[in-house]
Order: structure tokens, then C-alpha cells, then sequence
């Protein structure tokens, strides 16, 4: 699950809006492709199209559905808000979520526990397919001539990315940054223990956005480094108590899904490890029965 596609998921069901969902196949790099493109150029989800409107961009998202649905629920902070929580809300955009995914995966000493469906054929795999992101998309900017400006920035920004993460420092920091950014997270909510989210008792975008924050880094296998074992206790019952609600709920993938993404993105060699161990499993019971 995509942080920022997992966002508008969250708020459509807070907001209880219908919609149809097309899943885009990013393992075979769907987004790259030219009716994509047109849709969103930077080939990013998610977009949300109504009607003739073509919105991409979960921020943009968010805020056209705060705009068109008016009858909706409303998810914006209220006007009485502790000002911090807005500013909280704008680092949170900014944060480098898929920077930190792959950093993750390239430096796996600070993770303890990755979920599914990051084992680890598939962290591999994701490594894999970062690698060669940037020289894919130097090949899609040849073949979409219209989208090749965006295409080779993209291209570049990914080659810095990688130089960047090789450097285990560099990593640290990152880490460090977020973990700062948490503890502010966890000040506002030692403040606000009563009460069910962290501006009162209805859901809003920061509680959406800080909620799928955590989510990934609890399935990066980071909640260790971040706020367990009395690190931030706060935040560690905030985070509890939004795993199981509803409406969070019913925006994670199934079990099959999960086991889809997983056999989807296990490499062929460890599927023929999977295939021989099964078959000899297979013998060994074919072999008791004779007995
Ligand atoms: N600013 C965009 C960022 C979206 C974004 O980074 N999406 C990721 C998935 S969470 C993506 O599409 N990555 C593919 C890529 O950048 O090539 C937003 O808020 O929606």
C-alpha cells in the first residue's frame, strides 16, 4: 500500500464517498505508461478523476474533496486548533516517505520486525526495480517525447536519491529527522490523552496523514526505532487505537492481496525454492501414505 494512495483511500471512507478503484500495476511500471502520463505527467499516484476533472495528487485530492463533497464529513482541522497541529500537517507533506522505504531496505540494521508484504524477496525485488528506475525512465522519455522533460528530471532526481542513500549518515539523519519530528507528535498528544484524535473527538487530515505515516513505518518494521518500549507512549496508544477503527480498517489490502503483491514481486528464483520445497514436501507425504 502506497502512503499517499492510502491517504485518500482513509479519507474517502471517513467522508463516505463512493468511488471505483483502479490499481494501477506499478511492478510493471503502468504509471510510466502513456495513458498515465496524461493523466498525471510526473506518472505519481494518486490521481482521482470525476467526470471530465483529472485531480493528482493526494494533497490536491484531499483538498477537492473537502471542496465538491460539502455535505461530507468534514476533515479540516477545526478553527479552534492548537496552531502547531497546522505546521505539523505541512512537514508531514513534505516528508520523504519513499526516500525513507528504500533507505530502509538499503540499511536494514534499524529495522527490527518488516511486515507483510515487505519480506524480504520482495525489499528485494523493490531494490531491484529502484536501481534501474532512473535508466527506465530515460527510455520512456524517448518514447513519450511530450512527457520527456519531466521524465529526465525524475531520472535525476532518483540517481541523486540512490548516491545519497548509499551513505549510511546520511540514512542516520533522515532517521533522526523523523524521530524529531515525532517527538513533537508526541508532545501534542501527551497534551490531548483524552480525547480520540489528536484535535478533538473527529478524525481530520492530520490525524490521516500522521495515521498512514505510522502505519508505514510500523510495516517498514521501524516502530521499534521510533516509539515502542516507552520510547513515545503516546503516540504508541494513538497508534493503536487507530489501527483498529473502521474506516482504517477498510482501507488496508486483504490477506489475498497481500499474498498477491508478495508472489507478484518474489523473484523467480526463490518461487523455484518455494516450487521444490512444496513438491518434496509432497513426496515425503505421498511416501507416508504408502506405509
Ligand atoms: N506529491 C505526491 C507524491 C505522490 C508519490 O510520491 N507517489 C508515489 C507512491 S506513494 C509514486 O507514485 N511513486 C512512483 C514514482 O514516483 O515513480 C502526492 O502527494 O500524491
Amino acid at each position: 500500500m502506497r502512503t499517499h494512495t492510502h491517504t485518500v483511500l482513509w479519507a474517502l471512507a471517513e467522508k463516505d464517498i463512493q468511488f471505483t478503484k483502479y490499481e494501477v500495476d506499478v511492478a510493471n511500471d503502468e504509471h510510466f505508461s502513456e495513458w498515465f502520463l496524461e493523466l498525471n505527467p510526473r506518472g505519481e499516484l494518486p490521481v482521482l478523476q470525476k467526470g471530465l476533472m483529472i485531480v493528482p495528487g493526494s494533497g490536491r485530492i484531499l483538498d477537492f474533496l473537502e471542496e465538491k463533497f460539502p455535505a461530507s464529513k468534514s476533515l479540516r482541522l477545526p478553527l479552534t486548533a492548537d496552531k502547531k497541529l497546522a505546521s505539523l500537517k505541512t512537514t508531514l507533506d513534505k516528508l520523504p516517505i519513499g526516500v525513507l522505504t528504500v533507505g530502509s531496505f538499503l540499511h536494514p540494521n534499524s529495522v527490527v520486525s518488516p511486515k507483510s508484504p515487505f519480506v524480504q524477496p520482495v525489499r528485494y525485488t523493490i531494490l531491484e526495480r529502484d536501481e534501474s528506475v532512473s535508466s527506465r525512465l530515460r527510455s520512456y522519455a524517448e518514447s513519450f517525447p511530450a512527457f520527456s522533460n519531466v521524465l529526465l528530471k525524475k531520472a535525476e532526481f532518483h540517481e541523486r536519491k540512490r548516491e545519497v542513500l548509499a551513505s549510511s549518515q546520511y540514512y542516520a539523519s533522515l532517521l533522526a529527522g523523523i524521530d524529531d519530528f515525532l517527538a513533537e507528535v508526541e508532545t501534542l498528544l501527551a497534551k490531548v490523552s483524552t480525547t480520540e484524535w489528536i484535535a478533538g473527538d473527529s478524525c481530520t487530515l492530520v490525524d490521516i496523514g500522521l495515521g498512514c505515516l505510522l502505519y508505514r513505518l510500523y510495516v517498514l518494521g521501524l516502530e521499534d526505532r521510533f516509539w515502542t518500549g516507552g520510547k513515545k507512549p503516546a503516540l504508541e496508544k494513538y497508534f493503536r487505537r487507530i489501527l483498529p477503527s473502521d474506516n482504517f480498517q477498510s482501507t488496508l489490502p486483504t490477506k489475498t492481496t497481500l499474498l498477491k503483491t508478495i508472489w507478484l514481486n518474489t523473484p523467480s528464483t526463490y518461487k523455484a525454492g518455494i516450487a521444490a520445497f512444496s513438491f518434496s514436501s509432497m513426496i515425503i507425504g505421498s511416501t507416508l501414505l504408502k506405509r
